[in-house]
């Protein structure tokens, strides 16, 4: 469908930016499983590179396509991150954490020297917020956590996955936080962190350089 051909060309062009040598960071989720599949041909015909991992769902990917990987104790800066995104708005400021893995994504895209974002059109906002606002919390007293951010103004849902509740590969629960709207990301961002119990947030402030989209069967780049 369309929104699948949207993911895979705009993964299949950011796979273009990688190069001989590099260190990538590989992110999470469906349209980062078409950039994956990209790199593992390129690899077969080649191409010389180590990746680290933001999710165990994205480790498996890069096995199953030959990508070789490595970790932050061999690596602690990346030359290039790629991942995906649930909401970007004009000021390249992301939502992400729809896959759960925001807690690793945020630290593989942080310690890259660029981050590409690769999305369907669909993720293309005007102002954050629609998409309810992951946050990664401490399990243990997570209730007291989701009162202090609906202080802030939000109706947080811990997530289920198949009717239990779902763990974060950190062993960490999530909460779904439902804003009326966001006007101030990076604010809200810091009064996240802020809180007791809140380990991390969806919020990706100031980290992307290029947010490739794709568009019918082509694709729009666009650079901050
Ligand atoms: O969970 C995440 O942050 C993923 O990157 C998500 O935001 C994008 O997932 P998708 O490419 O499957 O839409």
């Amino acid at each position: 469908d369309t929104k699948t051909i949207q993911k895979k060309t705009a993964g299949q062009k950011a796979a273009e930016f990688v190069k001989n040598g590099m260190t990538i960071g590989l992110g999470s989720g469906s349209t980062v499983y078409w950039m994956l599949k990209m790199l593992g041909e390129q690899v077969d015909q080649g191409l010389n590179i180590k990746g680290i991992p933001s999710s165990l769902r994205t480790e498996g990917w890069a096995k199953e396509f030959n990508i070789p990987l490595t970790d932050f104790s061999q690596v602690q800066r990346l030359d290039l991150a790629i991942d995906g995104a649930d909401e970007v708005d004009p000021d390249f400021n992301l939502i992400k954490g729809g896959g759960g893995s925001l807690l690793r994504e945020k630290l593989v895209d942080a310690n890259s020297d660029r981050l590409i974002i690769i999305i369907d059109e669909s993720k293309m906002v005007y102002q954050l917020g629609k998409f309810p606002l992951p946050v990664e919390v401490v399990s243990f007293g997570w209730e007291v956590t989701a009162q202090r951010i609906g202080d802030l103004g939000a109706i947080p849902e811990l997530r289920k996955k198949d009717g239990d509740i779902f763990v974060s590969n950190n062993g960490n629960y999530i909460l779904d936080c439902k804003f009326k709207q966001i006007s101030n990301p990076k604010e809200l961002h810091n009064q996240l962190k802020e809180l007791l119990g809140v380990v991390e947030t969806g919020l990706f402030i100031g980290m992307t350089d290029l947010v490739i989209v794709g568009s019918g069967e082509s694709v729009k780049i666009y650079e901050k």
